[in-house]
């Protein structure tokens, strides 16, 4: 069965010095790369926010990153800025190898709804185009890996084991951000979803 791996925001903003660093979040990146070759595809997605997105604290008043607040469409973390379009903190980290890649897929682009998941957005029903990719390449297999697991790798993994996607984490090419036991209700959450945690 042809799989793909699904390589999650390895982006310098969640790297080290990055502006939402994700402890050791360099440290996937070799084995990475070294997954590529025997994968039937290579996606990589890249978390990509206009500037003054409504996920950054720095765009509401009297709030701070870190912080739970309320949007139309559910509950939000705010975020320290990252991964603003066209700077060097929403490029991939410099020794990824872009060159395997099939496909990139940009998300989060909608000033006002984040996007966590590489298949929705925050809302849970808009979609960023990558089901419809894999499905007319006809891969119901995934491997996912990157940054960070307990966010945008949990809710990519999630939603594509709902869309009916087999799919394997391997934890040991994520690393978390961890923040008030997010790690371990993400893990509960993949497993919960059938997803397999390698
Ligand atoms: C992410 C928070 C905000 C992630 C992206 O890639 O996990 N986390 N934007
Ligand atoms: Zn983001």
């Amino acid at each position: 069965m042809s799989h793909a791996l699904i390589v999650i925001d390895v982006q310098n903003d969640f790297c080290l010095n990055g502006a939402l660093a994700v402890s050791g979040g360099h440290e996937v990146v070799s084995g990475i790369n070294a997954l590529m070759p025997g994968a039937d595809a290579v996606v990589l997605t890249q978390d990509w926010h206009p500037a003054g997105h409504s996920s950054f604290a720095s765009s509401h008043a009297d709030e701070e990153p870190y912080k739970l607040t309320k949007m139309p469409y559910g509950d939000q973390v705010l975020w320290p800025d990252h991964c603003v379009q066209g700077t060097d903190g929403a490029l991939f980290h410099a020794d990824l190898n872009q060159d395997r890649a099939d496909m990139i897929i940009r998300k989060g682009y909608n000033h006002s709804i984040d996007s966590y998941s590489a298949f929705f957005e925050n809302d849970k029903k808009t979609p960023t185009g990558l089901e419809g990719y894999l499905r007319t390449r006809e891969i119901s297999k995934l491997v996912m890996v990157g940054l960070a697991t307990d966010f945008c790798v949990n809710f990519s993994a999630v939603d594509a084991a709902k869309l009916g996607f087999h799919v394997t984490v391997n934890m040991d090419l994520c690393r978390a951000i961890n923040m008030d036991g997010s790690l371990d209700a993400a893990i509960a959450s993949m497993k919960a979803a059938g997803v397999t945690l390698a």
